[in-house]
């Protein structure tokens, strides 16, 4: 059964593709409001029956069916008999940044144009400028999208690419129960954003190949052998699919979980002590005897190494610790006591103080600190003086009334582009914890901006800066700041940074937030929700935390609500330069 997103993304694209196409405007918004209608459907469309479905607005007998044969079978013939009229590579162009359909369609007819090749060779050859309405500008943007897309190659965020590898994991598993499946690659090291989902089929026949190309969810196949098969996912995500013997089961979770350079340093220490490793096992070199293989741990110890966490597998200093048996005990994100930025309906949030307060306490959390906007984020309703003061005050007077959860009354306060804080002093000194945040002027200098930034980390009230480089993965680089120089200076004045949870953020990243580690700057982990659902992204700050090395320690929030309190900057007077 198909969930209401993949409905809503094939239906998109059979309007996309009518409108290539050239078919009749009521059809194609008819499949665009189906479409919509599915994305924004609170129940499953799955669940529903035919006369069910029809009663929905916008829905005739016609698409009540297709949306029935969906869901249930996971295909649609509609869709299947357009793409016999393009080749499949059409839906490439429709996920390039500022191509519509319309365009798409126009290209096809007029230049013949059927794949991110042809375009690339339309635009280079001044053939696109020539068409009517188009111009030398758009081909300039088309150009630009396609290098936007090879630059970014087809990743996705990593908690996107987890969902959409535990989603074919869980169907794998049902289709051949018998067989054990496991992601590897930079899904399993956690890696901020992935390329491809790698998965390994333990101690499967070769049939198992033949039911993964039938996945409902895969677009393509782009290769169909005995041991490995490769699909496209709908949504544009390469699948690889590696058939392993038991025996082979330690090594083979090694080798395709990486990182390559990992893997090299690795392989070169097993040459130095006369071994040789590959995806199959640790062999001794002089007479071919097998070491190791069938367990990581093992291959890790013939190697006279301590087993080394995925997320470590990065080629920095794993080695030489594994080797010494001195690696971190990393941070889980059950040692996380606290969450300390968070938005409420006071300002952009979509769940009220309450909802959230009470949302974390069953999850657990034993403080939390409810931090809206400023002022300046008049976009998002931020708070003046006199409104941050009157939340504050409902925040301390639910505290008083809510058993089993501390709440702190907080802010996140811009960095204005000067550096000032967007509230007065006086304010900020009566807050309980204060998270400063750079969210506009984003493109000034490097020397500009790390002024700014330092201007903050000095204010006595600033307790620990939010999403320090202001990235929004695969859209947005950071912003230019000397990050080395606000790392010292927070690490005088006691300041912690935060690493933000947002799936897109993960801000600090894995190798900031090692550098401050190193600089002895405490750390603290939050997931910037704005909603109660948005609380449980602390996984993925998590991940970045253990990317980093971090341990328990490194870690404010994991520590007991008072002993949190104490290390906060505005209670460790004293501490500046
Ligand atoms: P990605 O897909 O770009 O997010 O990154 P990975 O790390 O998942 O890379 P991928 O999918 O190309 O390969 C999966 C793993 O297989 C990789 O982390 C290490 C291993 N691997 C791939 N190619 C080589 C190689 O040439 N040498 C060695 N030693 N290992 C390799
Ligand atoms: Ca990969
Ligand atoms: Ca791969
Ligand atoms: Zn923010």
């Amino acid at each position: 059964m198909l969930d209401n997103a993949a409905i809503a993304r094939t239906l998109g694209e059979i309007a996309d593709l009518l409108e290539i196409k050239g078919e009749n405007p009521f059809k194609i918004r008819a499949y665009r409001m189906a479409a919509d209608l599915a994305a924004d459907a609170a129940e499953s469309l799955a669940a529903l029956d035919e006369p069910a479905l029809r009663a929905l607005p916008g829905i005739g007998k016609d698409l009540a069916t297709r949306i029935r044969e969906l869901a249930t079978t996971g295909r649609s013939a509609v869709r299947e008999a357009l793409l016999t009229e393009f080749p499949e590579t059409i839906l490439d162009l429709l996920r390039l940044q500022g191509v519509g359909p319309k365009t798409v369609a126009r290209l096809h007819q007029e230049l013949g144009v059927d794949s991110l090749a042809t375009l690339e060779q339309a635009a280079r050859d001044g053939r696109i400028r020539g068409m009517k309405g188009m111009g030398a500008r758009k081909e300039q943007l088309i150009l630009k999208a396609l290098e936007e897309r090879q630059r970014h190659a087809g990743r996705h965020l990593l908690a996107d690419t987890v969902e959409t590898a535990g989603a074919l994991v869980a169907w794998l598993r049902g289709q051949a129960p018998g067989v054990e499946f496991l992601p590897v690659g930079s899904l399993r090291r956690g890696v901020e954003t992935c390329g491809d989902i790698d998965i390994l089929a333990v101690g499967a026949s070769a049939d198992v190949m033949g039911t993964f190309v039938q996945y409902e969810q895969a677009e393509r196949t782009l290769g169909h052998g005995e041991t490995k098969s490769s699909v496209l996912l709908r949504g544009g995500y390469q699948c690889d699919l590696r058939l392993v013997a038991p025996e082979s089961r330690g090594a083979a979770l090694q080798y395709f979980t990486g990182s390559k350079a990992h893997n090299i340093a690795l392989r070169d220490r097993a040459i130095a002590a006369g071994l040789r490793l590959n995806e199959y096992g640790l062999y001794r070199t002089a007479d071919d005897t097998r070491v190791a293989g069938d367990t990581e741990e093992g291959i890790y110890d013939a190697l006279g190494l301590a087993w080394v966490p995925p997320e470590l597998r990065e080629f920095r200093d794993e080695l030489a610790l594994a080797e010494a048996h001195a690696l971190p005990v990393l941070l889980e994100e059950g040692d996380l006591r606290g969450d300390l930025h968070m938005h409420t309906t006071e300002t952009d949030g979509r769940d009220d103080l309450e909802s959230m307060v009470r949302a974390a306490r069953a999850l657990g959390l034993e403080y939390i600190a409810i931090t809206d906007h400023s002022q300046a984020l008049a976009m998002a309703n931020g708070l003046d003086e006199r409104r941050a003061l009157a939340h504050a005050a409902r925040v301390r007077a639910l505290n008083d009334r809510v058993e089993g959860i501390h709440v702190l009354a907080g802010i996140e306060c811009d960095i204005l582009p000067d550096g000032r804080m967007d509230l007065a002093d006086d304010c900020l000194a009566q807050l309980d914890l204060v998270i400063a945040s750079v969210h506009s002027a984003l493109h000034q200098e490097e020397a500009e901006m790390t002024d700014r930034m330092l201007r903050a980390i000095a204010h006595p009230s600033v307790d620990i800066i939010g999403h320090a480089t202001g990235r929004l993965l695969l859209k947005r680089a950071g912003s230019r700041v000397r990050i080395e120089t606000l790392i010292d200076a927070a690490a005088a004045y006691g300041v912690a940074f935060e690493i933000n949870s947002q799936v897109d953020r993960l801000d600090l990243s894995d190798s900031h937030a090692r550098l401050a580690r190193a600089r002895g700057v405490p750390l603290v982990i939050s997931s910037d929700a704005h909603a109660v659902g948005a609380l449980a992204l602390r996984r993925w700050g998590t991940v970045v935390a253990r990317r980093a090395g971090l341990t328990r320690d490194d870690v404010l929030n994991t520590r007991p609500f008072e002993a949190f309190r104490a290390a906060l900057r505005r209670h460790r007077p004293g501490a500046a330069v």
